[in-house]
């Protein structure tokens, strides 16, 4: 195995899924707060909060925010040398528009990476994995609005300012393309990374589920825009704040291919792909808009005059330092209406023959990770990859000496592992690989605690019982092996 020495083995959280906590010390209310839990079969729906005791996940989470050290401790114990989490950005600035952030939050997360450091532990922080506050969903229309970029800016000025000695690595929006999937089919994504929603949807006083939450193309396209000019311009001024900052982009990667030879579905794979996959890293990685999305735009009659050639200046000037992407499973693209349809990551496309899926039906492909991996390097050769988000969501079953034997996790884990070394010997510059949910917490698909992902077991369940108490999975005993002995022992 290729693996260099200073790689960033660890895992990754977002902290709507774990924090809970989520109206504690001056915290305002966001996105994630008001979307009610579902399971495989039944869609997770919106609800604005009012007085209900409806089960929303993100309100009590998994309780990271009372259980950090004890969280954090139990990443040292298995040798991570990263962390992913994310600041929840309601935290800092509650209104989303508050003159003065809110010291409390801040001093949530300086502690945090505090205990971070102590475990000899890089931090890697998203400054927006689906928690825009909501003030600014129902005042500013999320990102559609030009005044939320300026939110933004100031947000994370105020995070790099305060945080500039403990954290290096930053990655300004969680899966910024998940708008070009969900467009037309899934309003709850566009919710998640636009902050975008029509006032008769946000004013319902009946739950709505997330296929029926309504998108409108020009609007999504637009807003989407302003979230790039947001990015460009907090990783220039992160870049002045401190030169040594490494600032990245967070792309969630379905790998797509044609499902047979037939040039119709080659083609049909190629411009889906292109469109879902690649649009939104070129614009971070490259600086311009691809000309393919401007034809994406004219097939699908947006107009484009947003695009602005004073915006056009601050994309060039503002273009990430490394490209960062989530990993779980790939689909097929064809031209046949008839074929089976598969699910993913809010990815569509059919089922690939050949793989075994998840209990979600999420396909299980490490091969293309290594495939994807050399892709993104032939696409953006001058910068380094690292894979942020890659695990397997599963039901768990404690036995009666509270051991957890989760053989499928490792099973899927160690072929990816395996697969990125392979990517790493084939000249990759992979500098890292943070699993997901190193700790079980939420799902953001389903809501759901029984999709676990963690090598830290947490006793939380669906119908509200259990302590919060953390154990150890076997998962947990394999991936402290596989960092001691960097990705040798398998
Ligand atoms: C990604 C998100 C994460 C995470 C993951 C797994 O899209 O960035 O927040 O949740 O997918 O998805 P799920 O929770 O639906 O299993």
């Amino acid at each position: 195995m290729m693996f260099p020495k200073d790689f960033l083995w660890g895992g990754a959280v977002a902290a709507n899924q774990c924090e809970g906590a989520y109206l504690e010390d001056g915290k305002g209310l966001s996105v994630p707060d008001m979307i009610l839990g579902g399971d495989v079969n039944t869609p997770r729906r919106f609800l604005r909060v009012t007085d209900s005791d409806a089960f929303y996940p993100s309100h009590e989470a998994v309780d990271f925010y009372h259980h950090y050290k004890e969280d954090i401790a139990l990443l040292g114990e298995m040798g991570f040398k990263c962390f992913r989490l994310s600041i929840n950005w309601g935290r800092i600035f509650p209104n989303g528009d508050d003159e003065t952030p809110n010291e409390a939050g801040l001093k949530f997360y300086d502690d945090v990476f505090d205990e971070c450091r102590k475990h000899g532990i890089e931090p890697l922080v998203t400054l927006c994995h689906y928690e825009i506050p909501w003030s600014i969903v129902t005042k500013y229309h999320g990102f559609l609005s030009k005044e939320t970029i300026d939110l933004f800016v100031k947000y994370a000025v105020t995070c790099f300012e305060r945080y500039k000695d403990k954290v290096k690595y930053w990655l300004t929006f969680n899966e910024i393309n998940m708008p070009c999937m969900c467009v037309g089919e899934d309003g709850m994504g566009v919710l998640f990374g636009l902050g975008l929603m029509e006032d008769e949807d946000i004013n319902a006083t009946e739950p709505i589920s997330q296929k029926d939450i309504k998108t409108d193309m020009q609007k999504v396209f637009e807003a989407l825009h302003n979230e790039f000019v947001a990015s460009a311009l907090a990783v220039r001024k992160g870049h002045e704040i401190n030169p040594n900052f490494m600032i990245g982009n967070m792309i969630a990667q379905t790998t797509m291919y044609p499902l047979t030879p037939n040039p119709e579905d080659v083609f049909a794979c190629y411009t889906k792909g292109n469109f879902t996959n690649n649009f939104c890293g070129d614009v971070q990685v490259r600086g311009e808009y691809p000309t393919y999305a401007y034809k994406y735009f004219k097939n699908h009659k947006v107009d484009t005059s947003f695009i602005t050639e004073e915006d056009k200046e601050i994309l060039k000037n503002g273009t990430v330092d490394f490209y960062t992407f989530s990993y779980y499973t790939s689909t097929c693209m064809t031209t046949d209406k008839q074929a089976e349809k598969t699910v993913g990551n809010m990815s569509v496309g059919v089922k690939k023959p050949y793989l075994k899926a998840s209990d979600w039906g999420w396909q299980i492909d490490p091969l293309g990770l290594r495939y994807t991996l050399n892709v993104l390097h032939g696409r953006y050769p001058h910068i380094p990859l690292m894979v942020v988000e890659n695990g397997f969501g599963a039901f768990d079953q404690v036995e009666e000496d509270g051991s957890i034997h989760d053989d499928y996790r490792i099973d899927y884990l160690r072929e990816h592992v395996r697969c990125m070394g392979d990517a790493i010997e084939d000249g990759v510059p992979l500098i890292g690989y943070t699993t997901w949910g190193p700790i079980d917490l939420v799902s953001a698909g389903t809501g759901q605690y029984a999709k676990r992902y963690g090598f830290i077991y947490v006793d939380r369940h669906d119908n509200g019982t259990g302590s919060f108490s953390r154990s150890r999975k076997d998962s947990f005993f394999w991936y402290r092996k596989v960092i001691r002995s960097h990705g040798e022992e398998l």
